[in-house]
């Protein structure tokens, strides 16, 4: 018989993806005991849960993998320019079983609830299969876009075909050949899983109420020259990246979109759409900024779509109009935009008439019935703050992290909370996350992370706690640099806008990687500036 997993330890990490997976790591090294939980059935998080038809990372593999580890980034291979899904999770376990992770994952397994004891600086935290655990370091490794969201159209359970969401698609994976098939959205999600599920099915018919600006990809195979070119000199290519503005080397273009003539705007442009990709954003140094230099490249890529879509029309209706190009997610597709000029696509605007209920064979809008097989739900997730606030997560004076966060998050760093002593944060609101590299900002949260728990361990301390004046400043300072830009200007999951009644604030911190990155070192280097350190509790009653 093997012995109970301990009901004490170091660190409990919650999630097993790309960030609990390195944290679990880095903390094992430091000497801690940790213990992970995980909600699926095996590691990799967004890469577990995202299964739908076309799923891909649309940041290059050559960037989007762990740096961390030399011998690691030489010996996998990736076999196309961007990733699908399956090869990514194959890589997340490929990982957890050459650093022999799982022994401190324990799967299938949901945290419900934290709470932080201020007597003993420790935090209890508790599942749904009954595990109560205490630790000293609680480590939210949760994910960005974990917590998938549905609209609560009336009439949901009416419906007799089958539903899908694309963030909790079936393992098994859905044979949608033969069938009607509805897909509700048209975000990265749908934009990528559009192509493949027309290809299946009999009719699909996509519902879309916001078009989006999307790249194509030029996906292909991985050639020998470019993973050569890559691996020859990975370390200082990495370091490079970590700090780019967006964790990402492509090449950005250090001037206006308005510096340049007509013509020379133009060649550029279309240099960056037959390059493909988020690359195409880094064309001008302005269009995260200048209205003018974003409207230049908003129309070159409405005049792309109308050259792509036959039907006039159709072509009008997915050329966005009503947002700055990037200001919503940029998607980056493998033609998404040609698919709808197969003879069994059909393009549904709800701008103007919104889906009204569900019914007993599809769906009714604009006062029409429309039946179907299966309905896709492609419609996006309780962004940055859904997960964490669906945990009962009690600091140190018992005022809940949802209550806290009532009008928006509020970190420091995106690190840390007032509050909540001893909680990390691993890639949280406020810091560049989902405007970044995933990876690059997951490795740079956790290797700061084990850097404070190294410098506590070597002092003697047991408890760190934001500072709330360091907070609010850095509250102020993360809403300043978005407002800055054009993209409060969008309705995007970015602002919350995706969710009703959440709180319209821009979430992730738009200052750039490279720059976070020496904000963060700079702190720590000069004894973590903003934050509070403690001794034990007993060490501190005694000095008293
Ligand atoms: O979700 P989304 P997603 N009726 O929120 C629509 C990452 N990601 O899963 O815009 C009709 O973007 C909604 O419409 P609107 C990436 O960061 C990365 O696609 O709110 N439509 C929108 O069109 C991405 O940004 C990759 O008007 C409704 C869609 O549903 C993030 O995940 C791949 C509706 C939701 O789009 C989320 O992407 C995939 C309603 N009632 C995802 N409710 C890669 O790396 C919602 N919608 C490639």
């Amino acid at each position: 018989m093997t012995d109970p997993a301990p009901s004490t330890v170091d660190a409990v990490i919650v999630g097993a993806g790309f960030g609990g997976m390195y944290m679990v790591h880095r903390l094992r090294k430091l000497g801690l005991t940790c213990r992970v939980f995980e909600a699926g059935t095996g590691v990799g998080g967004t890469w577990y849960w995202n299964r739908y038809p076309g799923a891909r990372c649309d940041v290059e593999s050559m960037q989007y993998s762990y740096a961390f580890d030399e011998h690691l980034q030489q010996d996998w291979s990736w076999s196309e320019l961007f990733a699908g899904q399956p090869e990514i999770l194959q890589y997340a376990n490929y990982v957890a079983d050459r650093l022999d992770l799982r022994p401190n994952i324990q799967f299938e397994t949901r945290v419900t609830g934290a709470e932080f004891n201020a007597a003993e600086h420790r935090w209890t935290v508790r599942t749904d299969k009954g595990d109560v655990v205490t630790a000293q370091y609680c480590i939210m490794a949760t994910g960005c876009l974990s917590t998938a969201r549905k609209p609560d159209f009336p009439g949901m359970d009416l419906f007799k075909g089958q539903t899908y969401h694309t963030g909790h698609w079936p393992h098994e994976g859905v044979d949608l050949s033969g069938l009607r098939v509805a897909v509700i959205g048209t975000g990265s999600s749908a934009i990528q899983a559009i192509p493949v599920i027309a290809k299946a099915a009999k009719h699909l018919t996509v519902f879309q109420r916001t078009p989006n600006f999307s790249i194509p990809s030029r996906n292909g195979a991985m050639t020998p020259d470019y993973e050569t070119h890559w691996k020859s000199a990975y370390p200082d290519h990495r370091e490079a990246a970590r700090m780019t503005p967006s964790g990402i080397l492509r090449n950005p273009n250090d001037f206006s979109a308005l510096d340049v003539s007509d013509n020379e705007r133009l060649a550029i442009l279309e240099n960056r759409w037959a390059s493909g990709g988020t690359s195409f954003m880094a064309a001008f140094n302005d269009l995260a900024t200048n209205q003018t230099s974003n409207d230049h490249a908003a129309e070159f890529v409405r005049n792309k779509i109308r050259s792509m879509v036959n039907d006039p029309a159709t072509a009008e209706l997915l050329a966005p109009k009503g947002h700055p190009i990037g200001t919503k997610r940029i998607c980056v597709d493998t033609n998404y935009f040609l698919t709808y000029n197969r003879d069994n696509v059909t393009l549904v605007d709800v701008s103007k008439a919104p889906i009204e209920a569900m019914t007993e064979n599809g769906l009714r809008q604009g006062g029409n019935e429309h039946a179907f097989d299966a309905i896709v739900f492609a419609t996006g997730f309780d962004a940055m703050t859904g997960t964490l606030t669906r945990i009962d997560i009690k600091g140190r004076d018992g005022e809940t992290l949802a209550n806290k966060w009532e009008a928006g998050p509020r970190t420091y760093l995106g690190l840390m909370t007032a509050g909540f002593p001893n909680m990390f944060l691993i890639t949280g609101p406020g810091s560049p996350s989902v405007l970044s590299n995933m990876i690059v900002s997951i490795e740079q949260h956790v290797d700061w992370v084990a850097g404070c728990i190294a410098h506590m361990g070597a002092r003697q301390l047991d408890c760190i706690e934001a500072d709330p004046a360091a907070e609010d400043n850095w509250v102020l300072h993360v809403n300043e640099v978005a407002y800055k830009t054009l993209y409060p200007s969008a309705n995007s999951w970015y602002m919350g806008a995706n969710i009703p009644g959440k709180p319209q604030v821009f979430m992730p911190y738009i200052g750039g990687v490279g720059k976070y990155r020496e904000t963060c070192d700079e702190i720590a280097a000069q004894g973590y500036t903003g934050f509070q350190l403690r001794p034990p509790v007993r060490e501190a009653v005694a000095a008293e």
